[in-house]
């Protein structure tokens, strides 16, 4: 047989399997069938150790020249295939970035956080500076200090829920922060006291926890002029347009005076009436006395919200319950 007709045969004809290789796999396997140990080529050189001497050095370079081109062009191939393939997924894996987004829903702000935040930045642009305190007080903090005495009906029971052993309670009104802050600080203090409070109470119009807002202002001077001139620039501003407000008298014990503010609300094709908006007053001097100020030389005012009642008048919800529902038809409606 003449191995440099074969070696010629084999070179030609793996070339062209080479180029006609479909994938990597059959590539591969064009590889090890040409150039692997027991492929065609290296078969051939196995056998330049049966040639005579003279033509087995020409014969080993003609063959190596061979394995060497084979090498040459597979690896050519391979290159061609891996971008063909490449090319292929870009062609078929387009990303249209113009397509919308998979649509995250942005998430909304609860209608009484934003009223609270609403309140709290009119009163801090106001110089009213916003304070927090405990959810579970004592009856110190809540009534004692707060001129509530011993046989006061919202010391019953019904009133107040207590916690385990009737020590602790949780707090009625936000007034305990305030009188927390005037044990810590002299005057002058301007502060205003979110969060939730509590009362066994549950029904239409009232819900065992709700949002207030209360607000101090303690200095020397500081009256009931004060008082009805920041609460009528807070609702002109809280409602956007002029306020007409009423102060009218009533009690709360920790106030001398107190009254009640009301003011004028149109609904569409309605006779305007007098809404009851928040309770108000001047400190009472028990308070003052109670937290270590001296009531001879400071007075002040204070005032109390309900959050949920704004946040209804402000948003022309009827219903009280669908604050705390959570339902997404009612909240997604704020976004
Ligand atoms: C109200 C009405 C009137 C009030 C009083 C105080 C404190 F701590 F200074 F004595 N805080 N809040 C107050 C006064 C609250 O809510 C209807």
């Amino acid at each position: 047989m003449n191995l440099e007709l074969e070696l010629d045969q084999l070179s030609g004809t793996a070339a062209e399997k080479i180029d006609a290789a479909a994938d990597a796999r059959a590539l591969e396997q064009l590889r090890v069938e040409l150039l692997g140990k027991k492929g065609s080529v290296t078969e051939l050189l196995k056998q330049l150790g049966g040639m005579a001497p003279d033509q087995r050095k020409a014969f080993g370079e003609k063959v190596n020249r061979v394995k060497q081109d084979l090498s040459d062009r597979l690896e050519r191939k391979s290159t061609t295939l891996s971008e063909a393939e490449l090319a292929r997924k870009l062609a078929s894996q387009t990303i249209d970035v113009t397509l919308p987004g998979r649509g995250e829903a942005p998430g909304a702000l609860h209608p009484v956080t934003r009223t609270i935040r609403r309140i709290e930045s009119i009163f801090n642009s106001m110089g009213f500076e916003s304070v927090q305190g405990p959810e579970i007080e004592d009856d110190w903090h809540n009534f004692q200090a707060l001129n509530i005495p011993e046989s006061h009906p919202a010391r019953a029971m019904q009133d107040t829920f207590y916690v385990l052993d009737g020590s602790r309670l949780l707090r009625t009104h936000t007034s305990p922060v305030q009188i927390r802050t005037m044990k810590r600080r002299q005057p002058p203090i301007r502060i205003i006291c979110p969060g939730r409070v509590y009362r066994v109470d549950f029904d239409r119009t009232h819900s065992p926890m709700f949002h207030q807002v209360e607000g101090l202002y303690v200095a020397e001077n500081v009256g009931l002029a004060d008082l009805k001139h920041d609460l009528q620039q807070f609702l002109s501003l809280f409602f956007e347009r002029p306020v007409e407000a009423l102060f009218r008298p009533s009690y709360f014990p920790f106030v001398e005076p107190g009254a009640d503010v009301h003011m004028r609300w149109a609904l569409p094709g309605q006779e305007p009436r007098w809404l009851e908006l928040l309770g108000c007053g001047v400190v009472h001097p028990n308070v003052l006395d109670a937290v270590g100020i001296d009531p001879e030389r400071y007075t002040g005012y204070a005032f109390g919200m309900g959050v949920e009642r704004l946040a209804m008048l402000r948003y022309g919800v009827d219903d009280l319950r669908l604050f705390f529902n959570n339902d997404l038809r009612f909240l997604e409606q704020f976004r």
